[in-house]
């Protein structure tokens, strides 16, 4: 079985947006009179736990026990992540932030290849939708077949919750797809749903433990300028295209599944 879809992480992937949801964090926390302030070394510890809504929460248990037991206190917390969410899409519509390496080409290639194209991540659609209205907006329209965000899974990743939605909504199996992700978490959730996965590892996830990776790269490169293999079991070249997809997607079928492509 050939590859049939490629499916996108969005944060640390299609684009290094973390700086911009810890800055609309912290904008909400100061706006509402709260003493938290999330700097660089906390917020990467804090994006272990996946999801605005959980990581505040998780926050609280760790630092701030009694803003939970406050009665509402869930409620609460939902009510600041709608505003970070206002913040975070604010920031992202005033176009500051730019697509990772080789993510624009790619995606283009892979559509015009006929490879179908989804989105699983653990952040709101309304994030997905402010960075595919700027980031990505010159990307051709619906150019995702499917985008699987915080709303379409209970539980966030590592759980495998999103990609199997996302399966579902595709109709394919797991083996036809590849995933693209940057973290431990979203190789943990697309392994979890039976689907390999390639890492292009950010600044916030450098370093994790990606084992059972298709490859490990510093991005996606480009042409002219090629990535950085961090480890990789499979033949390689300077940057990644949709031949070179199809190629590992086989090699890995091959390996783990002693099945032809
Ligand atoms: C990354 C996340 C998200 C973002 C914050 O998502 O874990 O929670 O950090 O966005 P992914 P929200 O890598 O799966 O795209 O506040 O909307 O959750
Ligand atoms: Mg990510």
């Amino acid at each position: 079985m050939t590859l049939q879809a490629v499916i996108f992480d969005v944060d640390g992937t299609l684009a290094d947006t973390e700086e911009a949801h810890r800055q609309a964090f912290n904008e909400t926390f100061r706006a509402q009179g709260l003493p938290w302030e999330w700097d660089v070394p906390l917020y990467r510890e804090l994006l272990a736990v996946t999801g605005g809504k959980e990581r505040m929460h998780h926050y609280c248990e760790r630092s701030h026990p009694a803003y939970l037991a406050q009665p509402g206190a869930r409620d609460m917390i939902s009510r600041l992540h709608e505003e970070k969410t206002r913040r975070y899409t604010q920031l992202v519509e005033g176009g500051g932030i730019t697509a990772r390496p080789g993510i624009l080409r790619l995606l283009s290639e892979l559509h015009a290849a006929g490879v179908r194209l989804a989105i699983a991540t653990t952040t709101t659609r309304a994030n997905v939708d402010a960075l595919l209205a700027t980031t990505l907006k010159t990307l051709p329209q619906g150019i995702f077949e499917v985008i699987g965000s915080g709303e379409d899974a209970a539980i966030k990743k590592p759980a495998p919750d999103i990609y199997l939605h996302v399966l579902d909504r595709l109709g394919l199996m797991a083996d036809e797809c590849l995933a693209i992700e940057d973290s431990r978490n979203g190789l943990r959730a697309a392994q979890g749903a039976g689907i390999p996965a390639l890492i292009t590892e950010c600044r916030w996830t450098a370093g994790e433990d990606f084992d059972g990776a298709v490859a490990v790269l510093s991005d996606l490169g480009e042409p002219h300028c090629h990535h950085k293999v961090v480890r990789s079991a499979l033949f390689n070249i300077g940057y990644i295209d949709a031949i070179v997809l199809r190629r590992w997607h086989t090699a890995w079928r091959f390996a783990t599944r002693g099945l032809a492509s």
